[in-house]
């Protein structure tokens, strides 16, 4: 059966289902995926969570979620000294409610944008490396230790390489510190939760485009493994499309350099992570159909391939829904409709990234 049939199917079957029972015509991801030793799991937050029909979607699919925004510095510190976690409790307090495991996303964003505008106009004094480092010690020790064994992975650092150089980004902790902001980030996240996995995480893609991106996040983890600073997991966030280029067709995929980046990686006794996987289809023209397809297989693609890795062991989608994806809220399509890139539509049912989430996870090498 074609993949598309398949998931048509799939949506009949839900159109029929009573709401609530809506996903129960198809194993869930959760299990095809630990059949063979992997856990699936998705970003939840803001709106998302705020929706039950999303809630008890994932609840139904997943064995996993992450808080999408809500552990970030930018939820978490409105004023120095200051931590604001009531939106994250309320993600964990459902989550383990739930019976789902939580990752925790992100300590340290190293673009300055991503950090609330008081850090990036903070005042180190008159002796700036010691207070950056306190700073960044402060914030991850009280963030990690809150959450302690309930979260069991964390992206320490997101995002520190630049994709157009291949080098560190700057940001207000760098003058002072340079690199070694990365490595106080990790040493004081491992000291907080010591048998947590601490991952480095970043959208390095298999598109082209991406080598820079791809070759200077592996000379990062090669500076970081030669200090040794405790990094256990690269994170492949997975935001599969054009990235940062106006528009492209689903047609820039790099498999052997992929396989390649991805073997690297692994070779420096890294495990591997796809955290934030969906497809931003704003480069398909055609029909619902057509571009459903089309972004099937493309996603298919990909994920056998990531898959064949066998230190790969948590999937998570960066939602599962297109009613609240960042997609939509990203560079809009020119034919102005909204994005299909995740594997449930708006009316969250089914659709034939789902089937082809499935087929991979059915097809991929038991770990
Ligand atoms: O999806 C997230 C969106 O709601 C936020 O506004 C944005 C800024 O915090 O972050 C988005 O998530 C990003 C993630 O944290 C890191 N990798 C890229 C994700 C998509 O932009």
């Amino acid at each position: 059966m074609s993949l598309s049939r398949r998931a048509w199917l799939g949506g009949a079957g839900v159109a029929l289902a009573a709401a609530g029972a809506a996903w129960a015509d198809e194993p869930p991801l959760r299990d095809l995926a630990a059949a063979k030793g992997l856990r699936f799991g998705s970003a939840i937050g803001g709106r998302s969570f705020g929706d039950a029909q999303v809630r008890a979607l994932v609840a139904a699919q997943c064995a996993l979620v992450v808080p999408e925004n809500e552990l970030k510095w930018q939820a978490l510190r409105p004023a120095p000294g200051v931590f604001a976690f009531d939106r994250a409790d309320a993600i964990l307090g459902w989550a383990a409610q739930t019976g789902l495991a939580v990752r925790g996303h992100n300590l340290f964003w190293t673009a300055p944008k991503w950090f609330p505008a008081w850090v990036n106009s903070y005042d180190f004094g008159s002796r700036p490396a010691s207070e950056a480092e306190r700073l960044i010690v402060e914030h991850v020790t009280t963030v990690v230790t809150r959450y302690g064994a309930r979260i069991g992975s964390w992206d320490v650092v997101n995002e520190a390489i630049d994709p157009a150089t291949g080098e560190l980004r700057a940001n207000a902790f760098t003058p002072y510190l340079g690199e070694r902001c990365l490595d106080i980030a990790f040493h004081a996240a491992r000291a907080a939760a010591p048998r947590a996995q601490m991952v480095y995480n970043d959208y390095m893609g298999w598109e082209a485009g991406n080598e820079r991106h791809r070759a200077g996040v592996l000379r990062l983890l090669g500076r970081l493994k030669a200090r040794g600073v405790p990094v256990d997991a690269l994170g492949v966030q997975s935001h599969l499309g054009p990235g940062d280029l106006p528009t492209a067709p689903l047609d820039r995929a790099q498999p052997e350099a992929w396989r390649r980046f991805l073997g690297e990686a692994t070779g420096m006794d890294l495990g591997l992570l796809v955290t934030e996987f969906d497809v931003d289809d704003r480069g398909v023209p055609g029909d619902v159909a057509t571009r459903d397809a089309e972004v099937a297989a493309y996603a298919k693609a990909y994920l056998d391939l990531t898959l064949s890795f066998p230190q790969l062991r948590d999937v998570l989608c960066w939602g599962l829904d297109d009613r609240y994806s960042w997609l939509q809220s990203r560079s809009p399509r020119a034919d102005g409709a909204r994005k299909r890139g995740c594997p449930y539509g708006e009316d969250l049912r089914p659709k034939p990234l789902r089937a082809a989430m499935a087929e991979a996870f059915r097809a991929a090498p038991r770990r």
